[in-house]
């Protein structure tokens, strides 16, 4: 005889969850030194109420670990997969080969090239392993695409979402209004 086993998908949930709930975003780095630049992308994500969880994982220093955390995300409850690094930038691309979950790379200006060989490193994937690349440096537009995501099936995170791009137009209007007196 033989045995099947079935996985039972986790629920998407439909209501943010409190911060205290499971982290719905992964973010890692490649290196602690990433960290000052992804801290403008984790203030959005507290801003927003999305519980994340942070890890450190190198694709060339730790790709056995890298490995791990990218096949148990999914099983864990993430929904995102935010992915800093710098130079040889390959860790958002190898999590992005290992996991069915939708990962946002952040090249992280950290050589003498300004950021450009980890945007490049990112952003030209092979054909079937997309990976989303926001701009260097840019951890906020990171977190801002992974609750766009997270709002396409919890509606408090869309509702936020449309606050802050609300938000966003009346300041650029206001400060326009201010360059015209
Ligand atoms: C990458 O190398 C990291 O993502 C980091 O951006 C860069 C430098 O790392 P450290 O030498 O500062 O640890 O793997």
């Amino acid at each position: 005889t033989t045995t099947t086993t079935t996985t039972k998908p986790t629920p998407a949930p439909t209501q943010a969850p409190s911060s205290s709930e499971t982290p719905l975003v992964l973010v890692t780095m490649g290196s602690d030194s990433d960290l000052p630049v992804l801290k403008a992308g984790l203030d959005i994500l507290r801003e927003f109420g999305v519980p994340f969880a942070l890890d450190i994982t190198s694709a060339h220093r730790t790709p056995k670990y890298m490995m791990r955390v990218a096949d148990e995300a999914a099983g864990k409850g993430i929904k995102v997969i935010i992915a800093a690094a710098g130079g040889a930038a390959h860790l958002p691309g190898m999590i992005s080969s290992e996991t069915p979950l939708p990962v946002i790379g952040v090249p992280v200006k950290a050589t003498h090239l300004d950021g450009m060989d980890s945007l490049l490193s990112i952003v030209q994937m092979p054909r079937g392993v997309p990976t989303a690349t926001v701009g260097i440096n840019n951890s906020t537009n990171a977190a801002l695409l992974a609750v766009r995501i997270l709002g396409s099936f919890v509606p408090d995170y869309q509702e936020k979402m449309k606050r802050y791009q609300a938000e966003m137009e009346e300041q650029v209007i206001v400060k326009g209004g201010r360059l015209r007196e």
